[in-house]
This record gives C-alpha cells, structure tokens and sequence, in this order.
C-alpha cells in the first residue's frame, strides 16, 4: 500500500473513518521491556544523551515497530522536554525519575526553545523516512506533549511522584505565579506540538497524566481552558491533523473533558468502564484504550480474556487499541506478542 493512495489505518480509525482493523498501539511501546532498548540505553549512557540524539531516539521509536508492527509509532521523547526547552535544568537519575532545577517563572524563556527541542524535530523527520525505507507505509508517527497541568506538577514540585502536594496547592489557591505558568506553558505546548507535526508528526496526544489530582473550577481553568486553546491553535494551522487527548484518571470528568477539551479521540485509562463509555461517551467520538498493563505483564488467558472483551466493547465504534497506561517494564515479550495476535485477528 502505497503511502499516498490510501489513509494510514490508524489515521482512518482517529478521524472516526471505518478501518480494516482495529489499529493498535502502546503507551510506552519504546523502553526497558525491550532488550534492545536497554541496550542502547546503556550505549547512550543517559535517557537524556538518548532522547536527544536524534539518530538514537529514532532507533528507539522504531524498535518496537520492527519487532511488533504496530500501527502507530510514537516519538521516543519525554513530556519534560517542555520545560527543558524552556530553560528549566532537568535531569534523569538513575532510579530515582526526573528531577528539575529549582523554578523560577520569570526566567523561563523562549529565547532558544525551538533550537534546544530541534533534535526531537530532528528524531521526528528521520523516523518518517526510515518508516517509508523499512516499508511500514501504514505505520503513523504520533507526536506528543504533555498538558500544561501535568507538565508544571514536575516543574513545581521538581521531580516525579504521584500526589504534588504544592502544585495542587498553588492551583487552589489561584496563586497568580502559577496561573503565569499555566499561560507560558499553554503557548509553548502549542508551538511545540506545530513544530512536532512541521516535521512529520501526523497524530498528535496530549497526556495529562495528573488530570486526576483536579476537580471542579480548576479542572476547568488548568486543564480544560488550556487544552482547549492549544488544540484549537493546532486545528487553526492543520485541521487535519489528530489530536488524542489522554486525561488520565479523570473518573467522570472524562465526558466533560470529551465535550469541552477540543480532542478529536479521547484514551481511557484502566480505571473507567466500557459499560460507562458506551453509554455516556457520544459514539461519533473514537475512543483509545484501555487495557491494564498489570494484565499485560502477567499475560495468559486472562489477558486474552481481557484483550477479547475491549475489543468486543467498543465494537460498532471508532477503536483504537492501547493500554490504560504505559507498559511496564518488566513486561514479557511473549505477552506483547499474544497480544498483537489477538488484536490484529478480531473480526468486528
Ligand atoms: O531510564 C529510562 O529509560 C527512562 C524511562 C523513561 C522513558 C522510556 C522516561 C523517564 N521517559 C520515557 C519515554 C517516554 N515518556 C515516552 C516515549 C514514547 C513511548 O511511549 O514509547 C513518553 C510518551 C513519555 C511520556 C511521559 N513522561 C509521561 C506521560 C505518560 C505517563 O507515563 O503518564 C510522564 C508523566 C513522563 C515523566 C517521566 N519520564 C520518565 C519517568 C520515569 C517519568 C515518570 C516520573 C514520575 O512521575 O515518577
């Protein structure tokens, strides 16, 4: 199938066209559950020397492509990039996570933002060639950004965790800093997620993965308002491009999000029912998920099981298969393999 006579399989599935197939593709599908990840993670010394080199980092996107077939590659990058570009010191330590320099707003700049995130532009283009060299005409390449909230919980808090205990403060007590970070980060994640698909992103996703720590009047203003203003600067410049938006941990938020965020697909954690989805989500909206990666990792008949009851779920709709979160790293390759079979022989 040549690239240009026929629309992507997951392209078609994102823009609510009839596919194939269910397409498929896994949060976190490049990483340490790879052998050949770790490999080249140990050559490169650090996840930084790794994502910023742009012949590694395209290695590592396309990995998981070469030994799975997905339908989707995602950049081999990281959400902090943002704040890197912005200036912000960041580093990854050894089993310790990221971990930022101290936060000044004022002094975030986007002075040499374009020329600091140029290598992930740069992993983007070669991995849109290599794609095309290696012959995966119906591999799409999705770029991605994390959303403004999520993104300043690290900035703030400066290193990972799971509650951000003074990011949370500050947005409750609308704490002008903060709402200054919030705008900053709104126009950077635009201008990166432009210049993601500038050079050869053809979906994009938006992971708020901390979606869950807001509720109310700031689940509003930090992460709908933002995500809003961001997705509809992107569609201004590229309708045609899809934007997945991944509020993580939502709970019911989810359909308030879908309403208002401006996402053309929403993926759904593990947490949320395909009983609740089909009933409440509007079926013209194509949904993404959401199996547990805890059943990925133990794999077996009850991760057929599970496998088989998604697909079957959200059959009659727009489906794009993915996990509820990123694979885990001490995920058997076997378990990917079953996997992949099981998806790609589903008859709808
Ligand atoms: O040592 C290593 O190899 C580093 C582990 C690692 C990897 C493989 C990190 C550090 N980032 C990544 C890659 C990554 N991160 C991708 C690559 C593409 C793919 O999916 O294959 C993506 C999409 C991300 C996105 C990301 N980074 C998110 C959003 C998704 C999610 O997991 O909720 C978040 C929250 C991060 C922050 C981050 N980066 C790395 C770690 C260990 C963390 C989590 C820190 C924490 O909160 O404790």
């Amino acid at each position: 199938m040549s690239e240009n006579r026929s629309e992507k399989i997951l392209l078609k599935a994102l823009r609510g066209r009839k596919a194939e197939r269910v397409p498929f593709w896994f949060m976190r599908q490049a990483g340490r559950y790879l052998p050949e990840y770790r490999a080249l993670r140990i050559a490169k010394g650090s996840f930084l020397n790794l994502a910023l080199n742009p012949s590694s980092a395209a290695e590592a996107t396309l990995q998981p492509i070469r030994r799975f077939g997905m339908d989707g590659a995602i950049i081999f990058s990281d959400i902090l990039m943002l704040p890197y570009g912005l200036g912000q010191e960041l580093d990854f330590r050894e089993g310790e996570g990221p971990v930022l320099g101290d936060l000044a707003v004022s002094a975030l700049s986007f002075d040499d933002f374009e020329k600091r995130l140029e290598p992930v532009f740069e992993a983007l283009s070669k991995v849109r060639e290599q794609l095309k060299k290696e012959n995966f005409n119906d591999t799409a390449l999705i770029g991605f950004a994390g959303g403004p909230w999520t993104v300043a919980c690290y900035m703030i808090e400066g290193k990972g965790g799971t509650g951000f205990p003074r990011a949370v403060a500050q947005a409750q007590q609308g704490d002008e800093n903060f709402r200054a970070l919030i705008d900053l980060l709104t126009e950077a994640t635009t201008r990166y997620l432009l210049a993601q698909v500038e050079a050869g992103a053809e979906a994009l996703q938006i992971f708020e993965s901390w979606a869950g720590l807001l509720q109310g009047k700031n689940f509003e203003d930090f992460i709908i308002t933002p995500t809003r203003k961001i997705i509809t600067a992107v569609k201004r410049k590229y309708p045609d491009i899809p934007v997945i938006g991944f509020p993580r941990g939502a709970g019911d938020l989810y359909l308030y999000y879908a309403e208002r965020a401006g996402a053309d697909v929403i993926s759904f954690d593990q947490h949320v029912e395909i009983s609740w989805i089909k009933a409440c989500m509007p079926r013209k909206i194509p949904v993404q998920g959401n199996l547990d990666p805890a059943l990925l990792k133990a794999g077996g008949e009850s991760l057929e099981n599970a496998a088989k009851t998604i697909l079957a779920g959200f059959s009659g709709r727009s489906h794009i298969f993915n996990l509820g979160h990123g694979i885990d790293k001490n995920t058997p390759l076997e378990n990917m393999e079953l996997l992949c079979r099981v998806i790609r022989d589903f008859n709808p």
